[in-house]
């Protein structure tokens, strides 16, 4: 990681903080949470933290501020960020670090060290003078890069009932080669399978995530049905298991019965190996670290990338080696822009794979879209191609698909190589 001013451009000095203001906004489950602004002299920065239906267990928590909306700069966590931050010049990780401080001496809550982090990297970028993609790449030292789409088809799991025992997303991971193409991709099979799922008034019920929900369907239909949609489309599979929600005292709860962890594993694979998938996002709980260990060489082997979600809530000092291909970033769970980065670079220092993934509660924030691009993730999460929230940040990946083109900045993945 390097700091402003070491690393070629974005080298601006640091400025100044002016004033932070907390307010209370809507996610986009119409639930609480928290935007901040932060001023850098005349320049105004902006950010919000998302929030998850069911957070895991091992990512910094938010502080429940129920009905908390509107301006918040008086509340007691207002006070207190504006009275230790203002007249600070502090450089993001400083500030950051100071954050965290704040966090785990006065329980701030994620959702307010995030808002003020990203906040203060929208100002400072902009004093910089460059775009947020490109900032966050000269603080992460990072090549910047166009990540494939994880398009959420499904949801199941938590996303879909109070007792879960499926999958949370059966997502279609397009494969033409170029992000544009995927797009339409994403949108052709969605609309196919929204079709088959249409009641009466034409309409489907969808999840928070945007994904479409099956109703009384099983996961044998899900499957099946997917592989028929996008037979002509070149499109694979993936799937979050979320497992840490379908955690019994002996195993997982899958399919309406309980399986034990190496039975549960074998169950996965004849899955992976059925429908092609290609991704698997936390198939296990982050305890079972065995059962981690002997389903990576198995799914390599079938041709599945294993992600760590839960399992490392992105904590660089949680990423460790031979669990899985991919970690899975989520700034919500970091709780600032510089954790988040650095569990970025703990990744690709042991020469783990990224995933960049929005919440189920979003709000139209669309920094993970760039956060993605700094980092160079092979994949990026936004949930299926309905609603304002999700399509904001479909719409600001198209809109770096052209940044990065003219920049002339190395596109994506080849579709021809396998994830
Ligand atoms: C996930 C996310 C996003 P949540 O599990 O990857 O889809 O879900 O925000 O509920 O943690
Ligand atoms: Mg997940």
């Amino acid at each position: 990681m390097t700091q402003g001013g070491k690393r070629g451009h974005g080298g601006a000095a640091p400025m100044p903080i002016t004033d932070v203001a907390l307010r209370g906004i809507l996610d986009s489950r119409g639930h609480p949470t928290l935007e901040a602004d932060v001023w850098l002299g005349e320049v105004r920065g902006r950010g919000s933290c998302p929030v998850a239906i069911a957070p895991g267990r091992l990512e910094r928590r938010r502080r429940l501020r129920t009905g908390a909306l509107g301006p918040l700069r008086d509340s007691e966590t207002g006070r207190l960020l504006r009275d230790e931050l203002a007249g600070l010049k502090p450089g993001q990780e400083e500030l950051d670090a100071r954050l965290r401080e704040l966090d785990d001496r006065h329980g701030v809550g994620a959702d307010a060290t995030l808002a003020v982090s990203l906040a203060h990297a929208r100002a400072a970028a902009a004093v910089a003078g460059r775009p947020l993609h490109a900032w966050l790449a000269d603080r992460a030292g990072s090549t910047p890069g166009l990540p494939r789409l994880l398009v959420n088809a499904f949801s199941g799991g938590i996303h879909g009932t109070a007792a879960p025992d499926s999958f949370q997303q059966i997502m279609i991971i397009p494969e033409s080669g170029s992000v544009l193409d995927d797009v339409r991709i994403a949108l052709d099979v969605y609309a196919a399978l929204e079709r088959t799922m249409a009641d009466g008034s034409g309409a489907a019920p969808i999840s928070a995530s945007s994904g479409l929900l099956p109703g009384g369907r099983d996961l044998a239909w899900q499957l099946r049905t997917l592989d028929r949609t996008r037979a002509a489309a070149p499109a694979a599979l993936g799937v979050d298991v979320a497992a840490e929600h379908l955690r019994t005292e002996r195993g997982y709860r899958f399919q309406g019965r309980e399986h034990g962890p190496a039975e549960f594993a074998a169950l996965l694979l004849e899955l992976v190996r059925a429908h092609g998938i290609q991704y698997v996002e936390d198939p296990f709980d982050p305890a079972d670290t065995g059962a981690w260990e002997a389903f990576l060489p198995a799914a390599r082997q079938a041709g599945a990338a294993v992600v760590g979600d839960d399992l490392f809530a992105s904590d660089a000092g949680r990423v460790r080696p031979g669990l899985a291909d991919a970690v899975l970033l989520k700034p919500s769970q970091a709780g600032t822009v510089t954790a988040t980065l650095a569990a970025a670079r703990a990744a690709r220092d042991l020469g783990l794979r990224l995933a960049v993934s929005h919440r189920s509660g979003e709000t139209e924030d669309t920094a993970m879209c760039d956060l993605a691009v700094a980092v160079g993730a092979e994949w990026i999460k936004i949930g299926g191609p309905r609603r304002g929230d999700r399509i904001a940040k479909y719409n600001q990946l198209i809109r770096l698909t052209e940044t990065l083109t003219s920049e002339g900045a190395a596109c994506r993945v080849p579709s021809s190589s396998k994830i």
